[in-house]
């Protein structure tokens, strides 16, 4: 009687393969379960404030003339920002009082070029209001209607018309100040360009290092940034898959080795 049954190995064969089966897919519905808990994104809103300053202003710039004043910060774009709210403290100086109860409108700005210089920035939102607490850091915070950011960088500001020899622009110098992200510029009474800010020709469009003083605006943007979260679960998920190749390799080898055997005549038959 020939000792090999290929036969009986076959079905030998046929179980451990089901066994093999069942013990590596039985970790799937784990493995897709924590992936999926843990790959859920899902959308986180903070509250975020851009601001350069400390809160409190050491000097303050104005005109010696009743012109259009422009001033505005710039900042670096967080990814997923919602600009909503854009706060300012006014400055302060001989008559600083006689800026209380003066128009101005806060200002936001992209930045197209994304090289955080303004000379090409654009309007995308605006609110008007009214000046208080001059001289004091009180922020006057105006709603404008949530914009998100998609450029690189960002500005915000103010224009105002100013009573002559009045510094509405408060300015923080306490150390570290930040180069090259508070701007100012001017016009002709009534011919403030928001627009364009390099047509304003009374002072043209510069760092405020260029005119000689260093320091940042006490101007601030309020945002919600979302930011979406779950991401990492990915990684954990492809572990899992890992850890399952890892298995299937494992049990394929054992049940190639066990098949071999099998079918070597040195298996002895169990019907012989
Ligand atoms: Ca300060
Ligand atoms: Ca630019």
């Amino acid at each position: 009687m020939n000792p090999l049954e290929p036969y009986r190995c076959f079905r030998f064969g046929a179980r451990k393969s089901v066994q093999f089966l069942a013990k590596t897919v039985r970790h799937i519905p784990i493995i897709v379960f924590v992936g999926c808990l843990f790959c859920s994104p899902a959308d986180r809103v903070n509250a975020f404030i851009y601001s350069l300053d400390d809160g409190t202003a050491e000097a303050a710039v104005g005109l010696r003339l009743n012109n259009d004043l422009i001033a505005l910060n710039s900042f670096a774009t967080v990814s997923g920002t919602t600009i909503d709210t854009i706060s300012i403290a006014f400055g302060f100086g001989p008559n600083g009082d006689a800026l209380n109860g003066t128009p101005f409108q806060a200002v936001l700005w992209n930045d197209p070029n994304g090289d955080g210089n303004p000379s090409d920035a654009t309007v995308l939102a605006t609110a008007n209001g009214f000046v208080a607490g001059a001289g004091t850091n009180t922020f006057v915070p105006l709603s404008i209607s949530p914009t998100v950011v998609t450029t690189p960088n960002f500005f915000v500001g103010f224009i105002l018309t100013q009573p002559s020899g009045i510094f509405p622009a408060a300015l923080d110098q306490t150390p570290p100040t930040f180069d090259n992200r508070s701007f100012v510029t001017a016009s002709a009474a009534g011919a403030g360009n928001i627009f364009d800010l390099t047509a304003n020709s009374f002072v043209p469009l510069t760092t405020i290092e260029g005119a000689g003083i260093s320091g940042n605006w006490l101007i601030r943007a309020g945002a919600k940034v979302t930011q979406r979260v779950g991401d990492s679960g990915r990684w954990a998920f492809l572990l899992g898959l890992a850890i399952l190749s890892g298995i299937f390799v494992r049990r394929f080898s054992q049940v190639t080795q066990a098949g071999r055997f099998c079918s070597n005549s040195d298996r002895p038959s169990r019907r012989g």
